[in-house]
C-alpha cells in the first residue's frame, strides 16, 4: 500500500520539494556545526551557491573518517536539550560513529519505516515480528516505531534465543518477520531440527536486510518459508532501515526515501558522479534530519540507481540490492569480487546449504582466497558415511571448477559437515581476514 503522496511525485515535483529541504540543510548545517562551516569555507561555498538541487555537486563528500574524527557530539546541529536518541553504527575498527535524534527526527525515520513495512504488506491489525537487534543497532528500534506507526501488533523479540522465537511464531502467529537474512535462515533451519515445518508458519513476508545478500539466498528463504522476502537498506549515519526497501509487487530494486535523502552514485576512485544504471559508491544527503544533518555521505556501499514508475505505482528513485562494500571486495589475482557473488555461485549447486565463510591469507605477497560451505545436512545424512568424504571432496572441486569459470577466480574450496559454520543473531561474518593476523 502507497502511504504517502511524495512516493508518487513526478520527477519535477520531487525534485523542487528536494531544492527547498537542501537550501535548508546547507543553511543549517553552515549555521550550527563548526565542521561543516569550516569545510564549506574551504571550498569557497557559502549557502546561496546550492540554490537547486542540482547544485549539489558543487558541496564537498562527508567521510566515516571525518565522523570519527568528530567523535562523539562534534556534528550535532542542534542543543543537547533537544536530542532524544543516540544510535552507534556497527564499525569493525576503532571508535564507533554515534548518530544523533531529534523527536522530530524519530518521527520521520518512523514515518519512513512504516512506509517500508508496508511496501511487505503491513497493516494495521497485522503483527509483525522483530527479530533484528534491539540497542545501539538501529535494526530493531528502527522497525519497531516504523510498525507502531503503522498500527500493527509489534513483538519486540530482538535477535538470538532462536527457539525461543519459534515458540512466539508459532503462538502469537505473525504474518511479517524482520531479521537479517542469515538469522531467519538460522531460524528456519532450526525449526527443521525441531521437526516444525517452517513452510507452514503463519508467515507471509520478510523484510530483510543489513547485511549483502543475493537473489539465491532470497530464494531460499522464500523456499524455506513459503513467504516473500523483501530487501530493506539503511546505515545509521544517514538514519537507519527505511532509507530504501523493496515493495513485493516488484522485488526489483529498492525505492528511496528521496524526500528525505538524496540519493548519488560516483565513481569510488575519481569520486565523479555517475550516471543511471552505471554501479558504484552510494551516497546520501540528508533533507530533513535536524540533529545530524549530513552532506554527502560516501556510505561505501556499491548499487546502481534508477528512477522510473514501478509497477507498485511508486516513482521514486530505485536502488539496485547492494552487492558488498568497498572495503569487502576482495582482489584475487587482479579479479574484484564481493562476497555475495561467491554466495550466488554457491547457492546454484543443490547439495549446499547457505552457510558459507570466505577465508582470507597472503602468502607470498599473493592473497589467497579459501572458500569453505557446508552440505545440505539432508544429503549429508542420505550419503553413506564412508562416501561422505569422497562426495564432499567433488562438491568441492565443482565449487572451485564454477568459481574460476563464472567469477574468473581461482580459490581453494572446502565442503564442510552441515552446522560446522558459526551461525549469526545479527550481521553474518562472511570474510575471515587472516592476512595481518600473526597467530
Ligand atoms: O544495518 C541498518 C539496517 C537495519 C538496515 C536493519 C536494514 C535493516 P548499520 O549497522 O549502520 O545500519 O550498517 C549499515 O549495513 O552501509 C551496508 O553496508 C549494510 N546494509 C544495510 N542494509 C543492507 C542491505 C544498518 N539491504 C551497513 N543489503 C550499510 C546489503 C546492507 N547491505
Amino acid at each position: 500500500m502507497i502511504l504517502h503522496d511524495s512516493e508518487t511525485l513526478s520527477l519535477s515535483e520531487m525534485q523542487l520539494l528536494q531544492s527547498s529541504r537542501l537550501r535548508d540543510t546547507v543553511q543549517k548545517v553552515f549555521q550550527h556545526v563548526p565542521f561543516y562551516r569550516q569545510k564549506l569555507t574551504n571550498f569557497t561555498i557559502t549557502p546561496s551557491d546550492v540554490q537547486t538541487i542540482h547544485d549539489i555537486h558543487k558541496l564537498p563528500f562527508t567521510t566515516k573518517k571525518e565522523l570519527r574524527e568528530n567523535y562523539p557530539f562534534g556534528l550535532f546541529a542542534i542543543p543537547r536539550s533537544q536530542i532524544t536518541r543516540l544510535h552507534a553504527s556497527s564499525g569493525t575498527s576503532g571508535k564507533p560513529t554515534v548518530v544523533a535524534y531529534s523527536q522530530e527526527d524519530i518521527n520521520m525515520w518512523s514515518d519512513i519505516a512504516a512506509r517500508a513495512i508496508s511496501m511487505a504488506e503491513g497493516k494495521k491489525g497485522k503483527i509483525l515480528h522483530n527479530a533484528y537487534g534491539y540497542g545501539l543497532f538501529t535494526g530493531g528500534l528502527g522497525l519497531h516505531y516504523g510498525s507502531e506507526r503503522l498500527g500493527m501488533i509489534t513483538i519486540p523479540v530482538s535477535g538470538g534465543n532462536t527457539d525461543r522465537q519459534i515458540q512466539l511464531i508459532q503462538d502469537f502467529k505473525p504474518s511479517v518477520i524482520c531479521g537479517t537474512p542469515s538469522y531467519v535462515l538460522n531460524i528456519a533451519d532450526r525449526m527443521v531440527d525441531l521437526g516444525i515445518n517452517p513452510k507452514k508458519t503463519s508467515l507471509q513476508y520478510g523484510i530483510f536486510g543489513a547485511e549483502p545478500w543475493s537473489e539465491e539466498m532470497r530464494r531460499t528463504l522464500e523456499d524455506k518459508l513459503a513467504i516473500k522476502a523483501c530487501d530493506i537498506y539503511g546505515l545509521s549515519e544517514v538514519i537507519g532501515p527505511g532509507v530504501a526497501m523493496e515493495c513485493h509487487e516488484a522485488q526489483d530494486g529498492l525505492h528511496v526515501a528521496e524526500d528525505h535523502f538524496y540519493v548519488e552514485v560516483i565513481d569510488p576512485k575519481t569520486m565523479e558522479i555517475l550516471p543511471e544504471g552505471e554501479v558504484g559508491e552510494l551516497v546520501f544527503t540528508s533533507l530533513t534530519k535536524q540533529a545530524m544533518p549530513i552532506i554527502r555521505y560516501r556510505t561505501g556501499d556499491i548499487a546502481s540507481i534508477k528512477r522510473e514508475t514501478c509497477t507498485c505505482g511508486r516513482t521514486t528513485t530505485k536502488m539496485s540490492r547492494v552487492k558488498g562494500r568497498v572495503d569487502d571486495m576482495l582482489i584475487i589475482r587482479g579479479v574484484n569480487i564481493f562476497p555475495s557473488e561467491i554466495e550466488h555461485t554457491l547457492l546454484q549447486i543443490k547439495d549446499l546449504a547457505p552457510h558459507y565463510q570466505i577465508f582470507v591469507s597472503r602468502e607470498k605477497n599473493l592473497d589467497t582466497v579459501e572458500v569453505q560451505v557446508e552440505m545440505q545436512a539432508h544429503t549429508f545424512l542420505q550419503t553413506d558415511s564412508v562416501k561422505r568424504q569422497e562426495m564432499m571432496k567433488i562438491i568441492a572441486q565443482k565449487v572451485e571448477y564454477d568459481l574460476k569459470s563464472k567469477c574468473l577466480i581461482h580459490v581453494k574450496a572446502s565442503v564442510v559437515e552441515p552446522r560446522s559454520i558459526p551461525r549469526s543473531e545479527g550481521k553474518a561474518v562472511r570474510i575471515v581476514d587472516r592476512r595481518f593476523s600473526h597467530s
